[in-house]
């Protein structure tokens, strides 16, 4: 190299290298702005998932209050005669309850309204008075409008709701332009309410030769924090000992009742089978991957997964390969619509 001492040749030496740095800088700025964008983007999606799970634990703790008055009542009045007359009281109590508990509870419109139920009364004379527009509603919004309706306007056995009024103006919307408000997620989206989510478990429906609750923790894993175990999955709440189906079910193949419209799957839950109120957001992906709580074919009532979920845990349809290759199934199901989903099952992080 050549020695440099004229104050030209410094300068040229200078400027080369703060060329360079220059550069270096810019290459610097360029990826920590970019890092920085990440980071936001990443902190806002967060802080909307926080909001989120806020409000879905807030409506958890309305509906277990609910619950809790639903809870000081029996259930063994006002159900059909066809029960009442065949069945013993133990077993009717278990019935009553599930046929109460959807009057109560209602998560779409056909259910609020077809019986004489406290919700329908307040959602008919809306309508008769022009606050809801029927051709404006879109059914993805029904349950979230009944559970705002339930809260701040219904009650249970004639208790209203308490603390049910400081919901933040962002977490009600009426999206659909109905007149009806819904509560909506940090992205917008009205939320989903499952009041009997055992399609969840049981995708096939209850199988009694073949219980096929064994690929579902994977999906359990997904909408809760603590899975239950799969002799907790297997079982009804309300029937413990597992008997009432059975004795209903003997009931109707002997022909002493006659059970067409009363205690089937899709009015009622499935047959021994976990439940729990379930509450979802479709999370940033907006894409619910569930059928809709007011979807009768598609058992959309009992949260059936969407058929797009239904080819990863059993491919093929065949309910037999639901165990299989449950590692595969789990890593596939995580790339799905479902995997972002928020539920008030969910605990606050951190
Ligand atoms: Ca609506
Ligand atoms: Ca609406
Ligand atoms: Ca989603």
């Amino acid at each position: 190299m050549l020695n440099c001492r004229t104050s030209a040749c410094r300068f040229a030496d200078n400027r080369a290298f703060t060329l360079i740095e220059l550069l270096m800088a810019m290459g610097i700025i360029i990826i920590l702005s970019g890092m920085i964008l990440v980071t936001i983007r990443g902190i806002s999606g967060s802080a909307k998932k926080q909001k989120t799970i806020v409000l879905l634990q807030k409506m958890d703790s309305l509906i277990k209050q609910g619950l809790q008055e639903f809870d000081k009542h029996d259930h063994i009045s006002g159900i059909p005669d066809v029960i009442n007359n065949n069945l013993e009281k133990k077993d009717i109590e278990v019935i009553g309850r599930k046929y109460h508990m959807r009057l109560a509870f209602p998560q779409n419109f056909a259910e609020a309204t077809t019986v004489n139920t406290s919700l329908g009364k307040i959602l008919l004379a809306k309508q008769t008075s022009g606050q809801y527009i029927p051709a404006s509603n879109i059914p993805k919004t029904e349950s979230a409008e009944l559970a705002y309706l339930l809260f701040t306007e219904g009650s249970v056995y004639g208790v209203p709701f308490a603390d049910s009024d400081s919901f933040g103006t962002d977490t009600i919307k009426d999206t659909d332009g109905d007149g009806l408000m819904e509560f909506v997620d940090a992205w917008g989206e009205p939320l989903r309410f499952y009041r009997w989510p055992t399609r969840l478990i049981r995708p096939n429906g209850y199988i009694e030769s073949a219980p096929d609750v064994g690929a579902t923790d994977l999906i359990w894993r997904m909408v809760t924090s603590t899975p239950p175990d799969e002799i907790t999955l297997r079982r009804d709440p309300d029937d413990y000992t597992k008997t009432v189906y059975g004795r209903i079910i003997k009931l109707r193949d002997r022909n002493i009742i006659n059970l067409t419209g009363f205690f089937t799957e899709g009015e009622f839950p499935t047959a021994n089978t976990y439940h729990t109120f379930l509450i979802v957001s479709s999370g940033p992906d907006q894409i619910l991957a569930l059928e809709e709580p007011s979807n009768v074919a598609e058992f959309g009532r009992l949260a059936r997964p969407t058929q797009e979920i239904l080819d990863i845990l059993m491919p093929g349809g065949d309910p037999a390969t639901i165990n299989d290759n449950k590692a595969d199934k789990l890593e596939a199901l995580y790339e799905t619509g479902l995997a972002d989903n928020i539920t008030n099952l969910m605990q606050l992080e951190g």
